[in-house]
C-alpha cells in the first residue's frame, strides 16, 4: 500500500488574527513519507507559525494546506489528531504520572508501546532511575522535571500515537549534541514510513534531512541539502557560522 503522511503546502499565506501584515507569504513544499524536511530560521522567521497550521491551531489566509492531498480544512480534527502528531516548541506536561502523560494521545496503550517510545525518546534512563517508574508524579507543567527531560518526554508522547506525520517544533533544542544524535538516529529507525518534519536552530540536529527550507522573514528564501545550501544560500551559512 501507499504509505501515508504526504503534507503539501500550496502557495500559503497567514495572518494573525488582527494582524496587518502577513507572517507568512507564499509558502510552498511537499513532506513526504519516509523522508525528513527540516525548516530552519531566525527567530521570528514564522516556524512555528508555519507548522502551526498542519494542526489547524489557525487557519491560513490563502493557499492549501494539504494532507495526502486532502485540503486540513475539510478534515475532521479528529483525523488530523490520529494522523499527525505535534511537539510544541514549549512542551506541556499536565499534573498525573508519567504514565497518564504518555498515554494522553492514546489511552489503549500498552507498556510495552509506552517504554519502546521512551527508549527511542532517550528518556527510558530517567524514567527507570526511580522506582516508582512509570508511575512517577509530574507536577503540573512539568515544573519537577528539567526542560530536556520535558522535551523527551513530549516526544516519547508522539511517538506512542504512531502517527502518520511528526512535527518537531525545536524539540531538539535543550538536549545536549550526543543526545541529539542518538535520539534522532533512534527515531529514524522508528519513523521508517512516516513524515518528519523538523523545526530547528542547530544545523548539526538537520543536516542529515533530505530537504531543508530556510525561512526569513514568513518567507521560503532558498532550499536545498545541507550541503546544496553550504554553497547557494548566504542566509544558511550565516546561521552556520552563528
Ligand atoms: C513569527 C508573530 C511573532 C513573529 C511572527 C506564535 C505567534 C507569533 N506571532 C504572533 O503574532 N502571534 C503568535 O501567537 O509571528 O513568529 P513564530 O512563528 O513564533 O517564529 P519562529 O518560530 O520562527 O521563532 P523562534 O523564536 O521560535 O525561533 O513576528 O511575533
Ligand atoms: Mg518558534
Amino acid at each position: 500500500a501507499e504509505k501515508k503522511g504526504r503534507v503539501e503546502f500550496r502557495d500559503v499565506t497567514f495572518k494573525y488574527p488582527g494582524a496587518e501584515a502577513p507572517v507568512l507569504s507564499n509558502i510552498s513544499f511537499t513532506a513526504e513519507p519516509g523522508k525528513t524536511l527540516a525548516i530552519i530560521g531566525s527567530t521570528g522567521a514564522g516556524k512555528t507559525t508555519l507548522v502551526s497550521l498542519l494542526p489547524r491551531l489557525y487557519d491560513v489566509a490563502s493557499g492549501d494546506v494539504l494532507l495526502d492531498g486532502v485540503p486540513v480544512t475539510k478534515m475532521d480534527a479528529s483525523e488530523i489528531t490520529s494522523r499527525v502528531s505535534a511537539v510544541p516548541q514549549k512542551p506541556y506536561l499536565f499534573s498525573g504520572t508519567i504514565e497518564h502523560n504518555l498515554r494522553f494521545g492514546k489511552p489503549d496503550a500498552t507498556d510495552d508501546e509506552l517504554w519502546d517510545a521512551l527508549e527511542t525518546a532517550q528518556a527510558k534512563g530517567f524514567v527507570e532511575e526511580k522506582s516508582s517508574g512509570l508511575n512517577r508524579r509530574i507536577a503540573q507543567g512539568g515544573t519537577n522535571v528539567s526542560g530536556g527531560q520535558r522535551q523527551r518526554l513530549s516526544i516519547a508522547r508522539a511517538l506512542v500515537t504512531k502517527p502518520n506525520v511528526y512535527l518537531f517544533d525545536d524539540s531538539f533544542s535543550a538536549l545536549d549534541v550526543a543526545t541529539d544524535a542518538r535520539l534522532r538516529k533512534a527515531l529514524k529507525a522508528k519513523t521508517r514510513d512516516a513524515t518528519v518534519i523538523i523545526v530547528a536552530q542547530r544545523v548539526s540536529t538537520i543536516a542529515d534531512a533530505d530537504e531543508i527550507l530556510v525561512l526569513d522573514n514568513g518567507r521560503i528564501v532558498d532550499r536545498g541539502t545541507h550541503d546544496e545550501l553550504l554553497e547557494t544560500s548566504p542566509t544558511y551559512q550565516e546561521i552556520v557560522e552563528s
